[in-house]
């Protein structure tokens, strides 16, 4: 159990931080207190706002003497609500958001060193400027910093090629929950000296210490890149054209994303200026990007001869590849917007399912007709990262149903989506994390060797709890806990 600040720890803070790190202006603190859903809304006693990695293992040490939690937050982008305090009004917001700099970028190297508050659309800007790629990219790219998606093994709709979060952070700086430094910023290939302290903070949702900058690996820039649109008939000719496009295009392929009609119907209704790609109506579309370095070869050629084949075949019903950039954006568009889309037309239960690649088309065709069955009038959809095996199953609730939904029904779905995955080998939490959202899942569902485990490295780092309590860690309960 943590404990409030006294208010000694808070002048401290105040003098530590100056009044560009320290606030209690309930103005300041509003719009990071609820998750970009209005999902979560929480309470903190302050938000701190450290400018450099000395001042986080300062706070970070004060905290751990007092027993005072802290909750780390970046571009405030969570699926999952893993960066809003609870209720209690107890914790410490700590803002990463002036920590941002880039520390240094190198193309011959290829690695930048970001501190956590940059933002990826800058990480990105950076990069190309030097001719390089920072491969990872997703919607919230404007605002979801590297300290999150470093925290949270963030992953997109770019993984199939460059993998997550996790294959693309070659060193990490963080403090601990003492107020001790690591640093593991240097990028080094091979490294054998023990635990791997740098993949152990990665998805640690803060729990573990508090990401202060990342070393993370540049690829080559984009040469040219393709964009294509395909209608097709179910999530299995989808699966079948991903793999004819790995023998035609091969690594080519970047993105693979799944969009299932009523996402489009959504989008087009909810987002202004989109239009759909295709004249006719398709139950499934495939949004694919085709990339190619400088040096390479046209990926339109290739892209364009196998969809054709693809085409011949019958595995697509309609296909359109952009004949411009603006049309690619265009593209990208819908598939970027769903999830707004999605959050304007009405409540939705979310979950973030992954099994393994070649059982996703029948997993997901199967278990929305078992939710419409058990949960009458429900509106399940998927959508998303087909080729890594993970798709956004979510549950739009029943026409006539307003916000209650959330907190009546929906809670049973998502119990049973979570059942079918769990009995199906997947996971219930692919890329989005575990956060508050799922902690009750997780505990449900985990398995207790895994679970065992978690908690005795949480307990051995963080023995009092202060680093983001109540997120990614079930706790032992009641009955458990007496037993231990
Ligand atoms: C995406 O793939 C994001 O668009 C959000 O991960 C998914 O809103 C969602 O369920
Ligand atoms: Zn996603």
């Amino acid at each position: 159990m943590s404990n409030p600040p006294s208010p000694a720890l808070l002048a401290t803070l105040m003098d530590r931080l100056g009044p560009r790190g320290f606030t209690t202006e309930p103005a300041d603190l509003a719009p990071w207190l609820t998750d970009w859903r209005r999902l979560y809304r929480g309470r903190a006693a302050a938000m701190l706002s450290p400018a450099g990695v000395e001042e986080v293992s300062d706070i970070v040490r004060l905290c751990a003497r007092e027993g005072v939690a802290l909750v780390p937050q970046g571009g405030n982008s969570s699926m999952a609500g893993g960066a809003t305090p609870d209720a209690t009004g107890e914790a410490l917001l700590l803002s990463m958001r002036r920590m941002n700099r880039l520390r240094s970028i190198s193309a011959d190297a290829n690695v930048a060193v970001a501190e956590a508050g940059l933002i990826l659309a800058h990480l990105h800007d950076a990069a190309a400027e030097v001719g390089r790629r920072f491969p990872l990219t997703l919607g919230a790219r404007g605002s979801a910093t590297i300290g999150g998606l470093v925290s949270t093994n963030a992953g997109g709709t770019q993984v199939l090629r460059f993998g997550t979060m996790r294959g693309l952070v070659e060193g990490i700086e963080a403090v601990l929950p003492d107020g001790s430094v690591f640093n593991g910023l240097a990028s080094l290939k091979k490294d054998n000296r023990g635990y791997d302290i740098r993949q152990l903070l990665i998805g640690a949702e803060g729990t573990l210490g508090i990401v202060t900058a990342a070393s993370l690996k540049l690829v080559p820039a984009i040469g040219s890149r393709s964009v294509a649109w395909v209608g097709l008939e179910s999530p299995r000719k989808a699966l079948a054209l991903l793999r004819l496009l790995d023998n035609a295009v091969g690594d080519a392929v970047e993105s693979f994303e799944l969009v299932p009609r009523e996402a489009l119907d959504l989008v087009l209704r909810h987002v202004a200026g989109t239009r759909a790609p295709l004249e006719g109506g398709h139950d499934w579309h495939v949004l694919i990007e085709a990339v190619a370095p400088m040096v390479a070869p046209d990926p339109e050629k290739e892209l364009g001869r196998a969809l054709r084949a693809a085409l011949k075949i019958g595995v697509a019903e309609d296909a359109v590849v952009a004949a411009s950039e603006a049309q690619a954006e265009a593209f990208w568009r819908i598939r970027d917007s769903i999830s707004e889309a999605e959050k304007k037309d009405g409540p939705a239960a979310k979950h973030d399912l992954s099994v393994e690649v070649a059982a996703m088309p029948d997993f997901m065709v199967e278990a929305a007709s078992a939710v419409e069955a058990r949960f009458p009038g429900t509106r399940p959809f998927a959508f998303g990262h087909l080729g890594d095996g993970n798709v956004h199953f979510n549950v739009r609730a029943p026409l006539d149903a307003d916000e209650a939904w959330l907190g009546g029904e929906a809670p049973a779905v998502t119990a049973f989506v979570h059942d079918l995955i769990t009995a199906a080998g997947g996971s219930i939490s692919a890329e989005h994390g575990i956060g508050q959202m799922r902690l009750a899942e997780l505990a449900r569902l985990g398995d207790p060797t895994r679970l065992a485990a978690m908690r005795a490295i949480k307990n051995a780092l963080d023995p009092k709890n202060i680093m983001n309590p109540g997120k990614l860690v079930p706790p032992l309960d009641a009955a458990q806990e007496s037993l231990a």
